[in-house]
């Protein structure tokens, strides 16, 4: 099904259908239409319950599906965008879900495969998943953005109960639309990944994000490229578009955005223009098919058709519009490392070295673990806040600690920060030692994110596991140079194991090389003992060859690591930082957790301390640490007699 549909968009434009509850309007259904002879007692008013009339109204159904293959849809939805147990609990009736969305299906399939027989040719029937009535990325009570109506977990099984009646119903391909929260398509990826893995099957993935208004944004705030670039993993995904809220000619920058950017098809099935006075549609076919015809003729799309307003007529304009036009080039997948926040990031080879908020760390700063164990996230929100002002361009996210539920304040505080859109707009580094601490961060991120990290210190099949679900997820991920025999802490044990697990990730999994992240341990010189004595030297070096080795990777580090013996003297430990960045940069370091805004300059540094400092990283002389540890103790003194 899958390169069969590959193949047709290579050749022309596909035709979705257009709009199934405003067709349904226009029968004016009243309450007892909705309840039909089976719900005819049932307690809570069923007006409204669209999905609910594929069983009490199938004829209605059938003959909308029938009109819009008449007018050229190739792809026909089924009546299941509110088919989830969350959203049908308005009407008492979650036990249907399953039911709703098989008989839809079924429904379709009869329309479609008559129309085949009929006719010739290929259609295709899309399970329609719409977003829920609840978000994961947002709270609904504005006194408490760290509440959520939803968890993921809640949510994911309710899309998978809807996929099994999809599946089991004959749709040919999953369409995720209307997608007003990226956390929440996330949640339906997973579904659909899992329920597929679970049958052994593979399915076409078409989403279709919302941008709600002039904004230019989801309602969860992300901008059409962060949102491309949170759902870019999905495992079989044949398309990505819009949908609803705009009308044709207000979709066009959006849609040019995703059209520069996305490496499979592109959709677009925009409302009939924005709602009048009387909240009606009104754009005309004509109208509609101009405009679609245009962006058709530059090359922007690749499937069409319609959303809110949209009838028969429309869809049969858009038709002969696009009609012989040739569909947009599909590029191939793009190997720039990119994440998301609420606005998307791209680290390019020639990009300039990544600052990494170091403080959002409970080990990592005294002050951020007295807030977080006193339960006062909003002081914490304020040191990620900080972070970001001073230049951090992703923030580190670590609350592992003793005292601590680490998976409740990981998802605590990852919550309170989505509400926070001068925080949320830079992507999140989730940083645990403990897998379900990681997945619990996972879990709350709408952006694609980095997991901070895994190793193969408990075997390749763990480490090979934990990779694959970090994929499904969509986040890039650390490898720490660590295996079944601990931490690498010379240049060959660094190397060895970086090789070892690229060859692993990408070779076994398919895990795309640029997603990679390797650590290979910065850690503390200066301590008097001598096998340290070579640690920054070997970091430096063990960077080196993994940039040149292992293609399109990256290379990161907890830069504050390497001081750790002269705590207490910020002055030569900002010193130390900035020297030892200056040459891991330059031997291709991308990126690295640091204090930001406390980043002194290699050049300002004073030529005394600046030498006492290269004597020690670079193991230059036997007594570099003692002079270091001189020069320090020299400037304590002299602050104690100022
Ligand atoms: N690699 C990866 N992740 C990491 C590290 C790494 N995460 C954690 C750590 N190492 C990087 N983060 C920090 C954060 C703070 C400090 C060091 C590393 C630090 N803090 C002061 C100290 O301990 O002296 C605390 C100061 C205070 O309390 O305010 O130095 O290597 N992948």
């Amino acid at each position: 099904m899958i390169n069969k549909l590959r193949l047709l968009l290579a050749e022309r434009i596909l035709l979705l259908d257009g709009a199934m509850g405003t067709m349904i309007q226009e029968f004016r259904p009243d309450e007892q239409t909705y309840r039909g002879d089976r719900f005819r007692d049932w307690n809570v008013d069923l007006k409204g319950n669209n999905d609910l009339l594929t069983i009490t109204q199938p004829d209605m159904i059938l003959g909308i599906h029938r009109a819009f293959l008449e007018a050229g849809s190739d792809i026909v939805e089924t009546n299941t965008f509110n088919s989830n147990a969350i959203s049908l609990a308005d009407y008492e009736q979650q036990e249907l879900a399953y039911e709703l969305n098989y008989e839809s299906a079924k429904l379709a399939r009869r329309a479609v495969d008559e129309f085949v027989v009929k006719n010739g040719g290929d259609r295709f029937v899309a399970g329609a998943i719409g977003p829920t009535n609840r978000t994961l990325s947002m709270s609904p009570d504005v006194n408490d953005p760290g509440f959520r109506a939803v968890t993921f977990d809640q949510l994911m099984d309710s899309y998978q109960e809807q996929v099994r009646g999809l599946l089991d119903g004959g749709v040919d391909l999953i369409l995720i639309e209307t997608v007003f929260d990226t956390l929440n398509c996330k949640a339906a990826i997973r579904a659909v990944i899992d329920e597929t893995r679970l049958r052994s099957i593979h399915v076409p993935i078409m989403i279709s994000g919302t941008i709600t208004d002039a904004s230019g944004r989801t309602l969860s705030g992300q901008t059409p490229e962060a949102f491309w670039i949170s759902i870019s993993h999905t495992p079989d995904l044949i398309s990505v578009g819009l949908n609803c809220a705009l009308g044709s000619a207000q979709m066009r920058p959006h849609l040019q955005a995703l059209s520069d950017m996305a490496h499979v098809a592109v959709s677009l099935y925009p409302n009939a223009g924005l709602p009048n006075a009387f909240g009606e549609y009104d754009e005309s076919a004509a109208f509609m098919a101009d405009v679609i015809g245009s962006y058709a003729r530059e090359g922007m799309i690749n499937i069409a058709g319609g959303c809110c307003g949209t009838r028969p007529e429309h869809i049969a304009a858009i038709s002969k519009a696009v009609k012989g036009i040739k569909p947009r080039q599909i590029p191939s997948e793009s190997t720039t490392f990119s994440l998301s926040g609420l606005e998307p990031m791209w680290v390019r080879p020639q990009s300039n070295f990544v600052n990494i908020g170091e403080r959002t760390n409970v080990t990592g700063s005294r002050k951020f673990a007295r807030l977080v164990l006193n339960g006062a996230y909003d002081e914490a929100v304020e040191v990620a806040r900080q972070q970001v002002d001073s230049g951090a361009q992703i923030i580190d996210i670590n609350m592992d600690e003793g005292m601590l539920d680490s998976a409740a304040a990981m998802t605590t505080f990852l919550n309170l920060l989505a509400a926070e859109p001068d925080i949320s707009k830079v992507p999140f580094m989730i940083d645990s030692s403990k897998w379900d601490v990681l997945e619990a961060g996972l879990k709350c991120v709408q952006g694609k994110a980095i997991v901070n990290s895994i190793s193969l210190k408990e075997g390749e099949d763990v480490f090979l596991d934990y990779a694959r679900r970090i994929r499904e997820y969509g986040a890039a991920v650390v490898v720490m140079a660590f295996d079944e025999q601990g931490q690498a802490d010379t240049y060959q044990r660094r190397i060895d194991i970086c090789t070892r697990a690229w060859h692993l990730l990408t070779k076994e999994i398919g895990f795309p090389s640029h997603d990679i992240i390797f650590d290979p341990n910065i850690l503390t010189v200066a301590t008097g003992i001598d096998e340290h004595r070579r640690y920054a030297i070997d970091f430096i070096d063990a960077t080196r060859w993994i940039k040149k080795h292992l293609p399109n990777v990256k290379v990161s580090g907890g830069i504050s690591n390497i001081s750790f013996s002269f705590r207490g003297n910020d002055k030569v430990r900002e010193a130390m930082h900035a020297v030892f960045l200056y040459h891991a940069i330059k031997a291709g370091l991308d990126m690295g957790i640091v204090n930001a805004g406390q980043l002194e300059v290699y050049e300002e540094i004073d030529p005394e301390l600046l030498l006492l400092v290269e004597d020690v990283l670079f193991d230059r002389k036997p007594d570099s640490t003692e002079n270091l540890v001189s020069y320090a103790d020299m400037m304590g003194s002299k602050k104690g007699q100022v």
